[in-house]
C-alpha cells in the first residue's frame, strides 16, 4: 500500500515527559501528524520538571541517557545533573516541533473508548475523540507517603523529595530525612555540610557502588560537536557494558552477579571504616534486590560529625520531631520524606474505561499486569509506554522507550493498513506473556527476600526477567496472533 493511500490515525499522548515527547517525535516521523499531547502541567520534561532536589542527578552515564538519534555533546558530568537534563528535553521537544503539540495545563480526566474511538475530556473541559492513546505517564511520579502515625501533627517544614521546597534554607537548622534510596543518597550527599544537624532514619540499609562521575571539559565536548557518530558509540559503549555488568547480575548470571557484590561490599568496606557504623550500613539481603544504588557521596556524607544514621526504626512522628522505637525524640525543624514512588498507578487516578466500560481499576483491582508491557486486553488502540514488566533497573529507560515505541508504531501500521482497526491484545496471549515472566522471576535476585518498589502487592517483581536482547526481540516485530481478529 502506497503511503497516500494509508489511513491517518489521529492520536493523543498522556503526559509530555521523556516518552511522551519521543512518541510525539517518532509518530510524526511516520508520517502521523494529528497527534495531541495532553500534559497537566504548564512545562515539560515528566521526572526532571518535578524533581528538583539538591543533588538530582541520573544515575545512569549522560551519553546513554540521550535519545539514540539526538546525543549531546554538552553533558557536564557522566552522571548529568537534573537541570541539565531537563534543559535537553526542552531544546529536543522544541527542535522537533513537538512543543507546538502540546496542551499544557490540561490534564486528561475522562478517557473512554466509545464506538471504537476514545473520547477523553479535560480537565479543562474539552472533548476531543481520537483513533489512539498512548498513556506516556511515567513510572516513578506519584510520590509515595509513608504510613506513620503522627505524620499530619508535624508541625516543622516537611515536603516530599519530588516536591522540594527550594524557599526554606537548610543552613544551619535541625534536619530529618526518611529513607536511604538513590534519592535520599543524591540528597544527604548534597545537604550533609549546609545542615546544623542531619538525622538519618534508616530503615533498611542499601547496597551502593561508586561509579566514578568525571567531569566533562571544554575540550571533550568540543570534540563532540556535530558528532553523533561518536555520540552514538560512546552511547552505545556504556548500554554494552551495562548490560554485561548490571542486567546479567540482576537477571542471575553468577559472574557479573559475584562482580557486582564484590564492588558494593568492597564499597563499604573501603569507604566506612567504623565498624559499628558499617554493620548498620550492611544489608541482611543479597546485592541487587533493591535497586542498586550508584553514589559517591552518601558514605563521606554519613560520616561527618554533624550527622547522625539512626536506626532504631520510627516510632511515631509528634509536633516537634521522630520518635524511634526507643523512645528517643530526635527534634528536627525540618523533615524530609525520601520515601520513593507509588510505581504501580501508572496513569492513574483516571476514568479509564475500554471496550464495553470496562474500568482501569477493575482490570488492575487484582493484578497490575499487561501484555508486552504495552498492550491492554479490553482497551483496543491504548498503549502504554514503560508500563508493566518493562525492563526498568540501572538502565536507560530512554533505550526501552524507543523499542517500545517502535513497536506501537508497527501496531499503529496494521490500522493504517486497513489491516486491523481495532488493535487489542488478547486476554490470552496477555496471561501467557505473564506465565512466561513468573517462569524467569526464580532466577532473579528481585526474590531475594527484600521489600522494594519492584515488588507488586503479591511480592511479584514487575521488572523483566530476562535479558535485554531477549527483550529487544519480544518487541521486535507484533505477532498477530495474539491479537484479536476483526469481527
Ligand atoms: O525511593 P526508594 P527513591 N518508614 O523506594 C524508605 C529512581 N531514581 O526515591 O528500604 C521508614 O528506592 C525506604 O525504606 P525501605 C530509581 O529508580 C533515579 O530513593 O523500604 N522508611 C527506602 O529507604 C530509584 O530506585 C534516579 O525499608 C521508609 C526509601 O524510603 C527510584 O527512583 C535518582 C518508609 C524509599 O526508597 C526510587 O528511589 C533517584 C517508612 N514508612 C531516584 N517508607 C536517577 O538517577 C519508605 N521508606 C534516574
Amino acid at each position: 500500500m502506497s503511503a497516500n493511500t494509508l489511513r491517518n490515525p489521529s492520536v493523543a499522548i498522556i503526559g509530555a515527559g521523556m516518552t511522551g515527547i519521543l512518541a510525539a517525535i517518532k509518530l510524526r516521523e511516520a508520517g502521523i501528524d494529528d497527534i495531541v499531547v495532553l500534559e497537566k502541567a504548564d512545562e515539560l520534561g515528566g521526572t526532571w520538571r518535578e524533581n528538583t532536589y539538591p543533588g538530582v542527578a541520573c544515575d545512569v552515564p549522560s551519553h546513554m541517557y540521550t535519545y539514540s538519534f539526538r546525543g549531546n555533546p554538552e553533558w557536564s558530568h557522566r552522571f548529568a545533573r537534573g537541570a541539565e537534563i531537563h534543559t535537553y528535553f526542552k531544546q529536543v521537544a522544541q527542535e522537533y516541533g513537538v512543543d507546538q503539540q502540546i496542551r499544557f495545563g490540561e490534564a486528561l480526566e475522562r478517557c473512554h473508548h466509545v464506538d471504537g474511538q476514545w473520547q477523553l475530556h479535560t480537565s479543562k473541559g474539552a472533548e476531543l475523540t481520537v483513533d489512539f492513546v498512548v498513556a506516556a505517564t511515567g513510572i516513578l511520579h506519584h510520590p509515595a507517603y509513608p504510613d506513620i502515625e503522627g505524620l499530619d501533627r508535624y508541625q516543622g517544614e516537611m515536603w516530599h523529595t519530588a516536591r522540594w521546597n527550594h524557599d526554606v534554607d537548610l543552613a544551619g537548622k535541625r534536619v530529618g530525612i526518611i529513607g536511604t534510596g538513590s534519592t535520599a543518597c543524591q540528597v544527604i550527599g548534597n545537604i550533609a555540610e549546609r545542615c546544623g544537624q542531619l538525622t538519618i532514619f534508616q530503615r533498611t540499609p542499601q547496597w551502593i557502588v561508586d561509579v566514578p562521575d568525571q567531569q566533562y571539559t571544554e575540550k571533550d565536548k568540543a570534540g563532540l560537536r556535530g558528532r553523533q557518530d561518536k555520540l552514538s558509540a560512546l552511547s552505545r559503549r556504556y548500554a554494552m557494558a551495562l548490560r554485561n555488568t548490571f542486567s546479567k547480575a540482576v537477571t542471575g548470571k553468577k559472574i557479573p552477579l559475584a562482580l557486582m557484590s564484590w564492588a558494593a561490599k568492597r564499597n563499604l568496606r573501603k569507604s566506612v571504616r567504623d565498624p559499628e557504623l558499617r554493620a548498620k550500613l550492611t544489608p541482611d539481603y543479597p546485592v541487587g534486590c533493591k535497586r542498586l544504588i550508584i553514589n559517591s557521596t552518601f558514605y563521606e556524607a554519613v560520616q561527618r560529625d554533624n550527622v547522625l544514621l539512626e536506626t532504631a526504626g520510627i516510632e511515631r512522628i509528634e509536633e516537634g520531631g521522630v520518635v524511634t522505637a526507643d523512645g528517643q525524640l530526635h527534634e528536627v525543624d525540618v523533615l524530609i520524606l525520601a520515601t520513593g514512588f507509588s510505581p504501580f498507578n501508572f496513569m492513574r487516578p483516571m476514568d479509564l474505561r475500554g471496550r464495553d466500560g470496562v474500568s482501569i481499576d477493575q482490570v488492575w483491582e487484582r493484578k497490575v499486569q499487561a501484555y508486552r508491557s504495552v498492550c491492554l486486553p479490553g482497551f483496543p488502540n491504548f498503549f502504554l509506554m514503560l508500563g508493566p514488566n518493562t525492563p526498568i533497573g540501572n538502565y536507560s529507560v530512554i533505550a526501552m522507550s524507543e523499542v517500545q515505541t517502535n513497536y506501537v508504531l508497527k501496531l499503529i501500521d496494521q490500522w493504517r493498513a486497513g489491516k486491523l482497526d481495532q488493535v487489542e491484545a488478547t486476554e490470552e496471549a496477555k496471561q501467557r506473556f505473564n506465565d512466561y515472566l513468573r517462569e524467569g522471576m526464580g532466577n532473579t535476585v528481585w526474590v531475594g527476600g527484600c521489600q522494594s518498589w519492584y515488588l507488586d502487592a503479591d511480592g511479584d517483581p514487575a521488572m523483566w526477567p530476562y535479558s535485554w536482547k531477549q527483550w529487544v526481540k519480544e518487541l521486535e516485530e507484533p505477532d498477530l496472533d495474539d491479537f484479536r481478529k476483526a469481527a
